[in-house]
């Protein structure tokens, strides 16, 4: 009695007792194995919830359940799904089986209504099918019955899933063998149910709001994309691009590093606007952008500040990078005509930059500088470059 009270079950009884001693004997041995049994699933119990707990990812807790429940309850497969479209429908969510081939695919759903889980939900309680190809036999329209038979399943215990008393999904208990499953099982898992119940709802509802997390972030990213591209070129937009030249004057100085702003504008552009109209023009400035974009290191920033006017940020960049910068860019848009609808257009841009090498510009000086560089280039014959050193 003593070695029952501190938890040992493995109690001896000693030989030669008087008969009525002997049978009291015999009685607590069997108290013994049955507080045994108890005890140790108790313990296994603990262990199953403990381990359903620690998983806040939905597959984590299913993997736990499937690693850990068999010591409880038998299976070859386990299946979990979860009612959806406010409770009409039923989709497979998660399935682990120990058969070559799962015939009932995650994502497989069907109807509640009229199927014999419907059962399942209105009486609450797991269902035990002792037999599932007499069950089939008598229920030929159950399709998730023949995939399940025909993954090799013969038994099957179907628990139902409930959070403050609503359904939210099931588990599936499966086993290769007929008649595997009895009352103890449903017990057990009776026992595990709600905890289990939650801790998936839980991890459900955490992975939910990750999606969403993860969509508001994309829909945030190409909002940003959006709101600061050029919608014909996808370049630096007109405000995207000052901004930026305004952080980089400001980082150059802090820095004491030298930057270059170049404008680049298409020369008679109104020409080939006039000749061929608005939306060939527009394959202009795709070809410029093209031809320009391709002569600059990713490090360089390219925006189109206006209608046929582009600007390109360089940093750091003395007076001499940033003339071969330019004449690069230049001979690009210049190498060759532009066809366009089966006809050649000559293509020139002029180009004029601002260099500070010394810190101590700001946005707006350094915009009139490389206008005021610009308008020599056009003076000058187009197809120029010229630079203004701040
Ligand atoms: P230059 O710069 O050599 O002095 O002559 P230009 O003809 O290019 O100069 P100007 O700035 O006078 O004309 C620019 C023209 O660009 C005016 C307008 O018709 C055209 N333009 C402005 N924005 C767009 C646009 O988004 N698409 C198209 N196709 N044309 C545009
Ligand atoms: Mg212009
Ligand atoms: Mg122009």
């Amino acid at each position: 009695m003593e070695a029952l009270q501190r938890g040992q079950f493995d109690i001896s009884i000693p030989d030669n007792l008087p008969d009525d001693l002997a049978e009291l004997g015999e009685a607590l041995k069997t108290l013994a194995a049955a507080m045994k049994l108890q005890s140790d699933q108790a313990k296994k119990l603990a262990e199953i919830r403990r381990r359903i707990n620690e998983g806040l990812l939905l597959n984590d807790v299913l993997e736990q359940v499937y690693e850990s429940f068999f010591s409880l309850i038998p299976y070859d497969r386990i299946g979990f799904a979860l009612l959806e479209k406010g409770r009409q429908v039923v989709r497979a969510h998660w399935a682990r089986s120990e058969s070559a081939y799962i015939e009932l695919p995650i994502g497989y759903s069907a109807e509640l209504k009229g199927s014999s889980l419907e059962d399942v939900v209105l009486s609450r309680r797991p269902r035990i099918l002792g037999d599932l190809e007499a069950y089939l036999e008598q229920h030929p329209e159950s399709d998730s019955t023949r995939r399940i038979v025909a993954e090799g399943m013969r038994s099957s215990l179907t628990c139902p899933l409930l959070v403050k008393g609503q359904p939210v999904g099931f588990m599936f208990f499966s086993s290769m063998r007929p008649h595997t499953y009895t009352e103890d099982h449903q017990d057990f898992f009776l026992q595990i149910a709600d905890q289990l119940a939650l801790t998936l709802e839980r991890s459900r509802l955490y992975e939910d709001l990750l999606r969403m997390t993860e969509d508001l972030q994309k829909t945030k990213e190409a909002l940003e994309h959006e709101a600061s591209r050029d919608s014909l070129t996808d370049l630096w937009n007109r405000r995207a691009i000052l901004d930026l030249l305004q952080r980089e004057i400001a980082r150059s100085s802090r820095e004491e590093r030298s930057i270059a702003a170049v404008m680049i504008d298409i020369d008679h552009f109104k020409r080939i606007n006039d000749r061929i109209g608005h939306l060939a023009g527009d394959q202009v400035l795709l070809e410029v952008t093209r031809r320009v974009g391709s002569t600059l290191r990713s490090a360089d920033i390219f925006g189109r500040i206006g209608g046929e006017e582009f600007l390109i940020i360089l940093s750091p960049c003395d007076k001499k990078t940033a003339l071969e910068v330019m004449e690069r860019a230049r001979c690009a848009c210049a190498a060759s005509p532009v066809s366009i609808e089966e006809r050649d257009f000559d293509l020139t841009v002029s180009l004029g930059a601002a260099v500070a090498t010394g810190g101590n510009v700001d946005l707006s000086t350094m915009l009139k500088a490389a206008d005021d560089a610009l308008y020599r280039a056009k003076n000058g014959g187009r197809n120029r470059s010229e630079v203004v050193e701040l």
